[in-house]
């Protein structure tokens, strides 16, 4: 069942593993209209992970910064919708958490590769910090790494896997956090990849 591993944060052990082919066949399609790409940092350095979104509207990165805009940059399209089977779940899952009613209007879509990691970082580019962040893991396991207030505090791993679901909320809802360095590996679903989607309201 749901471990609250800190206060407001929940994990939530194979709770996707049943939809999960279906939550993927309908992102590859969100990938075909809106194709992966890397992301530069503000400092002008692509990221590892390859990154779309859905929804109303999509994180993106470049030289100017960090924002969520409801046009894709690469198209100047809209994002495709997030799809329903994602959107139900993750209203659902945010209830079992504590968090009722819960509507993301944004889902970004990252794929890791091996060798691929996310740096220690807060989520603060959403307006309403009181609005929870969902968080899905796909295919290769990874190590969370999770460090409290700061960037400098006491630092925990936790493992994700396949089908794992993260609720982010209340008083851990600006912790710092990131993803080690993805090790090589291959699942039915994903291949080499590890696929992570996280649902936010913009
Ligand atoms: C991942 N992705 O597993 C993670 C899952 C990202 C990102 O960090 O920004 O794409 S999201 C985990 C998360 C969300 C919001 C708050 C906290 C963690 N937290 O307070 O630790 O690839
Ligand atoms: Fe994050």
């Amino acid at each position: 069942g749901p471990i609250e591993f800190a206060p407001g944060a929940w994990l939530l052990p194979n709770h996707a593993s049943e939809q999960a082919a279906d939550i993927l066949a309908a992102i590859r399609e969100c990938v075909r209209q809106a194709p992966l790409r890397h992301f530069m940092t503000p400092g002008n350095k692509p990221m590892s992970v390859l990154s779309s979104n859905c929804g109303d509207f999509g994180w993106v990165s470049d030289s100017k910064g960090y924002r969520y805009q409801a046009t894709d940059p690469k198209s100047d399209k809209p994002w495709p919708d997030i799809p329903s089977i994602l959107l139900n779940d993750a209203t659902q899952v945010a209830e079992q958490a504590g968090y009722p009613e819960f509507l993301p209007n944004a889902c970004l879509i990252n794929v890791y590769k091996p060798g691929a990691k996310m740096g220690l970082h807060q989520d603060r580019d959403e307006s309403d910090l009181n609005e929870p962040v969902v968080s899905y893991s796909f295919g290769l396991p990874a190590r969370f790494i999770w460090a409290g207030q700061t960037r400098t505090g006491t630092k925990q791993r936790l493992p994700l896997n396949h089908g794992d679901v993260l609720v982010w909320g209340g008083p851990s809802r600006l912790n710092y956090h990131g993803i080690d360095k993805l090790v090589e590996g291959t699942h039915p679903l994903t291949q080499q990849t590890r696929v992570n989607l996280t649902l936010r309201k913009a």
